[in-house]
């Protein structure tokens, strides 16, 4: 079906064309898809930027990306602009969970499928996307916590291997406000700790999944709280800020303070090989060959599953971390 197509000059589009040599894929040559990343906030984002604009140059479908810049304004807009485009598939990172359902309805009545990645929305109507790829947030919440039972439960008695009888005093570092991580790595650590009496978050505090407000709210908490015991972090980026900081005082992060860490980027996995940090819990960045392979699906008006997760791992110290592939962010 030919659509007349035009262009939005509001939007600044980055278009990955396809070298005619990698258009091998049929069924999704020709394919428009609308892509709306969140920023550049991580190495973790950058390398699912990376993933998607791989992906579509393989896949021979023609990429419109755009980076909001951490603004959901400027996700609304792109979305707006993809479908005056009238895009054949829109895909994007929803920032924050909240306050999608105005633009989501003009998508649906443009007849353009939604596909919603990495990060998940809240809201009443699901007609409104086609579904959702992107990795289980509740269940890295409760692998890290499941790691700290290991760490100081013993698994026969359900005693705390501590004789001290003083709780397990935790600082949360955690992501972006409102967003599906934040929400959802939190929930999950609660609900595993919520069994066990001897564990307290002591402080808990967004820091955007940044490494440079990792290390400041570390600095700050440093001078505030005395015995800290763990920290768990929402993202590799504000733990290695925060390590940064611990180090800067003489204070051996992974031995003086158990340290619990989300994404398994390279330098994170490098900080559990020299013992700086205790567990690393993956969040797999790559998901641009599934969401083309997604696109095309849609693009040929057949259905896809409502929820797919990556496969992800758990690394602690107690593994045999020498299998490690090289992480690629
Ligand atoms: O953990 C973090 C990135 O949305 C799951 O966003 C992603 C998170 C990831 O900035 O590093």
């Amino acid at each position: 079906m030919e659509k007349s197509r035009f262009f939005c000059l509001i939007l600044t589009i980055s278009l990955c064309l396809l070298p005619s040599c990698a258009r091998k894929n049929v069924e999704t040559k020709g394919i428009i898809l609308g892509f709306s990343q969140i920023g550049a906030e991580s190495a973790w984002r950058n390398c699912n930027t990376r993933s998607v604009q791989e992906a579509a140059a393989g896949a021979g479908i023609q990429l419109l990306f755009f980076n909001a810049e951490q603004k959901q304004e400027n996700q609304i807009k792109a979305i707006r602009s993809f479908i005056a485009y009238q895009v054949d598939i829109i895909a994007f990172v929803p920032i924050v969970s909240d306050g999608w359902e105005n633009v989501l309805e003009e998508a649906k009545e443009a007849n353009i499928p939604v596909l919603i990645c990495d990060r998940e929305i809240n809201i009443q109507d699901e007609s409104l996307y086609a579904g959702y790829l992107g990795t289980n947030m509740l269940a890295q919440g409760r692998s890290s916590a499941e790691y700290l039972i290991k760490k100081f439960v013993n698994p026969e008695t359900g005693q705390f291997l501590e004789e001290s009888g003083k709780p397990v005093r935790i600082v949360e570092l955690r992501g972006t406000e409102g967003s599906s991580p934040a929400i959802m790595r939190a929930k999950g650590f609660r609900d595993i700790l919520a069994g066990y009496s001897g564990f307290e978050i002591i402080y808990s505090e967004s820091g955007d999944f940044l490494r440079s407000k990792g290390y400041e709210l570390m600095c700050n908490i440093l001078e505030e709280l005395d015995e800290i015991d763990v920290i768990y972090s929402h993202n590799d980026g504000m733990t290695l800020g925060a390590i940064d900081a611990m180090k800067e005082r003489g204070i051996k992060p992974g031995e003086d303070i158990i340290i619990i860490s989300i994404d398994a980027e390279q330098a994170a996995i490098d900080a559990l090989k020299r013992g700086e940090i205790n567990c690393v819990v993956e969040c797999n960045p790559k998901q641009g060959p599934d969401i083309m392979r997604l696109s095309a699906l849609l693009a040929g008006n057949e259905s896809i599953p409502r929820v797919i997760f990556m496969e992800e791992e758990v690394f602690t110290e107690w593994d045999d971390l020498s299998g490690i592939a090289p992480r690629g962010y």
